[in-house]
């Protein structure tokens, strides 16, 4: 018999946890930083308790728990804050989030889904009603009248890359063991979720020792198969205009440098996704910016014609492809180099499953004596010409848009470039919904590898403020400027208290326009007019178009005990910027609010986005819209044309 060790399930559960580590290329951290948590009945007796000693053994012993307790104030938020936190460390390292059983559980769904569609690593530990049911139905709980083993939790399948429930106790082992082995998984990682039944977690049960050793999970580098290696070099070679496509994938695989190797000698361009934003730094020759829906013009120009499209680490979005059309060379195909598979086969590309990094090295070495043409060089430097002069005139208005502002109002553009130009290049650049998405995607200059924070796999309004911390706490190096709209701030403020009571330094900039200047521009060009879009009082003849509401945001942040600076001059925020750098590393959150121009746009794209107009309307607008839509549909490509090696 082997020794065995009498602890409940959720002690068991925590004391697991807290040995794990995760190591890529010989270096080793703790998977875990910490587990955030709201309690309830569902988890405050089992998990809480269970962290409760842990962090009691600890300080008793003299030492810091290994894995921390962190209150947070919103169960989606918290997952948000370790996704972020998880994409910053490059995936080797997450959070662990407890919440109580019914709507602290399902509030992680949407959290659940981000990280998942996002490929980052977190582990939800959802909890659920009696596994024994002796005192069903228990507060919250769902009562399914055609499936007796239903809870709230079951929305988290579809959601998570792993799922499971630990109706026992000898369950645990085995579940612990797989959701380990998928979040250190680099193809298959997301949300991991294990569902605890408030009772199972209280239970005790010997549990074998050997359980609780120190584990160390090893994050692979798979290398490419050299033939395909090989064949995608073919591809590559017989091509007169390549294009690479740069997703998230080069950044989590620390394949800056190699692809940077690989663009020195070939002069092929590279576009990029929000994800991958910053794979080349701004300024390199080959750098052609966003490529897509938010793209430059110069990349969306080499986009058009290229004949071979290399996707790196990326997952094809529609934004990236500008919902197929940005690509129109009549013969254009794809070479995919991705670490899952799922992704490499898309677009009937070439696929080489590997580690982003192990297959650029390898490419390079192939096509070590490949070049693009010079005139293929010489109209990239050009585009980008015209494009960089773009972005400064967008960060530089002229007097005359300035002046046609109504006081104290900047434009969006303005707003950027000041924040840009006043942060360090080491700072981080965070936002996920909104106009600032875009506008980021193509305005900003990336100048450091980790520099750029936009989630746009989920675009989940109200990630910003949480996932501030997560970045903040993943590298206090750096300081982090969250750019949120007034929608994505009214969505989700809650996390500013927890970064108060961790004394976590965020600066939140806060871009007041008092509405959805995204989805009004948007409803407005497809002909709906903007309407329901604008932060209005209902008028007299009972539109939402009334005057605009007091809403008064600085005031509200003020009120959860952040610093507040309010500007309405370039002056007075560029001020604000840098009084916000200097303040103190354990300041707490300071927020930054500014009123903006909904009205002036960041330059054009030249690119379109699919979003189905109405077939039959009333009103003029949207049928004309509907005409434009079909315009462009007639542009879209299948992309479903074999690859080959063409030898
Ligand atoms: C949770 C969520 N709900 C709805 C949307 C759709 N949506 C995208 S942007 C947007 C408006 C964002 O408003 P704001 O944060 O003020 O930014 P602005 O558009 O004004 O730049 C909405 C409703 C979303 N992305 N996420
Ligand atoms: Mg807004």
């Amino acid at each position: 018999m082997s020794e065995t060790i009498r602890l409940t399930v959720a002690q068991a559960t925590i004391e697991f946890l807290a040995a794990q580590w995760s190591e890529r290329d010989g270096e080793r951290q703790r998977l875990f930083a910490g587990c955030f948590g709201i309690f309830g009945h569902g988890n405050v007796a089992g998990i809480g308790q269970a962290l409760l000693q842990h962090e009691t053994q600890a300080l008793e012993a003299g030492t810091r728990p290994g894995l921390p307790y962190v209150l947070a104030r919103n169960e989606q938020a918290m997952v948000h804050t370790s996704v972020a936190f998880a994409r910053q460390k490059d995936r080797l390292q997450t959070w662990v989030c407890t919440a109580s059983v019914g709507p602290g559980s399902s509030n992680m769904v949407t959290g659940a889904a981000l990280a998942t569609i996002n490929r980052l690593p977190v582990l939800l530990l959802a909890s659920d009603t009696f596994a024994t049911r002796r005192s069903a139905p228990v507060l919250q709980e769902l009562e399914t009248p055609y499936a007796g083993d239903v809870s709230v939790n079951d929305a988290f399948r579809p959601v998570s890359r792993y799922f499971d429930r630990i109706w026992r106790a000898e369950q645990l082992p085995s579940a612990l063991l797989q959701a380990m082995r998928v979040l250190t998984d680099p193809a298959e990682t997301g949300a991991v979720t294990l569902a605890l039944p408030q009772d199972v977690q209280a239970e005790a049960h010997d549990w074998p020792v050997e359980l609780f050793a120190q584990r160390t999970w090893h994050v692979a580098r798979p290398p490419a198969e050299r033939t395909r290696v090989a064949a995608a070099a073919d591809v590559i070679r017989a091509a007169r205009r390549p294009m690479i496509v740069a997703g998230g994938g080069v950044h989590y695989s620390g394949a800056e440098q190699a692809l940077r190797a690989l663009c020195d000698t070939s002069g092929i361009p590279v576009g990029e996704t929000q994800a991958g934003k910053g794979s080349l730094p701004h300024g390199h020759p080959q750098e052609m910016g966003a490529v897509g829906s938010t793209g430059t013009t110069a990349a969306n120009a080499l986009a058009r014609e290229a004949d071979v499209v290399i996707g790196v680490g990326t997952r094809w979005s529609d934004f990236t492809t500008a919902s197929r059309t940005v690509f129109q060379n009549p013969d254009v195909h794809f070479v995919n180099l991705n670490i899952a598979g799922y992704d490499a086969g898309k677009h009937a590309g070439l696929s080489v499953v590997a580690d982003a990094r192990e297959s650029l090295t390898a490419l390079a070495e192939e096509l070590a004596d490949y070049s693009v043409g010079d005139e293929y060089r010489a109209q990239q430097a050009r585009l980008w010409q015209e494009w960089d002069t773009e972005v400064e005139a967008a960060y530089n208005p002229p007097a005359a848009i300035t002046d046609g502002l109504a006081p104290g109002l900047l434009t969006q553009g303005a707003v950027l470039g000041l924040v840009n130009e006043t942060s360090d290049p080491r700072d981080v650049v965070l936002c996920a919904a909104g106009s600032m998405p875009g506008d980021l995607h193509k305005l900003w200059r990336v100048r450091d590898r980790k520099a750029y924070h936009v989630e746009y796999g989920y675009s989940c309004m109200g990630y910003e403020v949480p996932a501030s911390l997560g970045i903040r706490l993943a590298d206090e190096s750096r300081d982090v400027f969250a750019m949120v709209g007034d929608g994505g701030y009214l969505m989700m403020p809650t996390e500013l208290v927890t970064a108060v009571q961790e004394r976590i330094k965020v600066i939140v900039v806060l871009v007041q326009n008092h509405g959805f200047h995204s989805i009004g521009s948007l409803s407005e060009e497809l002909g709906s007019q903007r309407f329901g879009t604008r932060y209005r009082y209902r008028d007299a003849v009972g539109r939402l178009e009334g005057d605009v509401l007091p809403v008064d945001l600085a005031a509200n942040a003020r009120s959860l005990g952040v610093h507040v600076i309010e500007v309405a001059s370039r002056e007075e925020l560029e001020k604000a910027i840098r009084m916000a750098k200097q303040a103190a590393p354990d300041a707490g959150p300071i927020v930054i609010h500014v009123n903006t121009d909904p009205t002036i746009y960041a330059p054009d794209s030249r690119a379109w986005w699919d979003v189905p107009v109405s077939e039959v309307a009333d009103l003029e607008s949207t049928r004309d819209a509907y005409g434009r839509y079909q315009g462009h549909r007639a542009g879209q490509r299948h992309f479903v044309a074999p690859t080959e090696p063409r030898t």
